[in-house]
């Protein structure tokens, strides 16, 4: 077996909750489990798991009502007793829905006493859907800003693309369940590989390296597949998946870790297939982490596992400041001398074996010419 840190999944507030318990229903010998809530009865619906409610008597056992401020009271009043049940825990797993008034404001405050304890923390958050408002989006942006200060990585899935994902046009509760079922595979998909013996070894310290290169926020998605096409299969629902941006966020991850988790069928061929169909649309130079592990309650299926640093956006050009900070100046008598242009007597017009040859004549200019002598340009300052 391997070695495997002593881990605690924390959910907060009703979305962690309801992950949580969809995680529970299906896994029947998951890491223990713990539910923070401000709502009392959200907290006695769950079975098999710890729970806590936050600032006890502060709510009355109801929600915040979309408050993240007093979220981060009732958080602040519990934090003992959180500290208690974090005490001794090497990685602790935080699920959330960002937007709502418990997991915005409490999340931060539980990532913050887990790192006191001593534990690496990962959070895996939900974003609210579009037609939840502005309001929500605003909470939900907050609550990551200070989820990110305390959180060593934090991996997003925005609600609206986990329901592109699922198609979803039955009841609001089954859509519910199934958005959160999609998060709760892909985390039972992940453990399985960190921590169940692998062909190709993928453990904690592939995670931990992801950690420190993501800059703090990654992207995950999972497929899986059946038949003699599946591994094919994935590589096209993974590149097509909208949790990636489709692909846009493999094509810019600075790192991509890989899971791939099949049956005792599992060939090597359909490893190579999966590893190279998805890292190909990778950069030069992505740092990969790939395992594969195979779990004998796999079946027929195929599951890929693929999380990214999300480095979508990185500036394009460093702007130079037009007029530099006041520690950066120096005194006149510091100043290097500016250089000067001269202009070389040069006067080389041969034009060797291409004499022969027309000039590439575009728009009245000579396109032969270098753009600075044909516009008259004066090169300034240091090169
Ligand atoms: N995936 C998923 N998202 C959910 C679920 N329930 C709520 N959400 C999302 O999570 C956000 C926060 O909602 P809640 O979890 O109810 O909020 P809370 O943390 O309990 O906070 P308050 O109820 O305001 O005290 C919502 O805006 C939704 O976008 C769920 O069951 N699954
Ligand atoms: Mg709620």
């Amino acid at each position: 077996m391997k070695k495997s840190p002593l881990v605690k999944w924390v959910g907060v507030g009703s979305a962690g909750c309801h992950i949580l318990k969809r995680l529970a229903l299906e896994w029947s010998d998951c890491p223990p489990l713990l539910a923070l809530h401000t709502r009392q009865d959200v907290l006695d619906s769950l079975s098999g798991m710890d729970v806590l409610t936050l600032g006890e008597g502060m709510t009355e056992g109801m929600s915040t009502g979309g408050d993240a401020e007093i979220g981060r009271k009732a958080a602040a009043a519990s934090i003992g007793e959180i500290e208690n049940a974090l005490q001794g825990v090497q990685f602790v797993v935080l699920l959330a829905g960002l937007g709502g008034g418990t997991g915005s404001g409490a999340v931060p405050l539980v990532a913050e006493a887990a790192r006191r304890c001593g534990a690496r923390t990962l959070a895996f958050c939900t974003l609210p859907f579009f037609f939840e408002g502005a309001l929500r989006r605003e909470t939900a942006d907050q609550g990551l800003v200070e989820l990110k200060k305390h959180a060593e990585a934090v991996i997003l899935f925005p609600n609206q693309r986990l329901l592109e994902k699922i198609h979803a046009s039955g009841a609001l509760q089954s859509t519910f369940d199934k958005v959160s079922d999609v998060v709760a595979s892909s985390l039972r998909g992940l453990w399985k590989l960190l921590t169940q013996p692998g062909v190709i070894q993928l453990d904690f310290a592939d995670l931990c390296r992801m950690i420190t290169t993501s800059g703090g926020v990654l992207a995950m998605a999972q497929a899986e597949a059946v038949g003699s096409e599946r591994a094919a299969a994935v590589v096209r629902a993974i590149s097509d998946s909208p949790l990636l941006e489709h692909d846009a966020v493999i094509g810019s991850a600075a790192a991509l870790l890989i899971g791939v988790l099949g049956g005792p069928d599992l060939t090597l061929t359909e490893l190579q297939t999966v590893v190279t169909g998805l890292s190909v649309q990778a950069r030069t130079g992505v740092e990969l982490h790939f395992g594969a592990t195979v779990d004998p309650e796999a079946g027929g299926r195929l599951q890929v596992v693929v999380l990214a640093s999300e480095t979508v956006h990185p500036p394009a050009v460093v702007p130079v400041p037009v007029n530099p900070p006041e520690s950066t100046k120096t005194n006149p008598g510091d100043r290097e001398p500016s250089l000067t242009q001269t202009t070389l007597p040069l006067n080389n017009q041969a034009r060797g074996r291409f004499e022969a040859m027309e000039p590439t004549v575009y728009r009245k200019m000579n396109l032969d010419e270098p753009t600075y002598l044909r516009r008259g340009l004066r090169l300034s300052g240091k090169v």
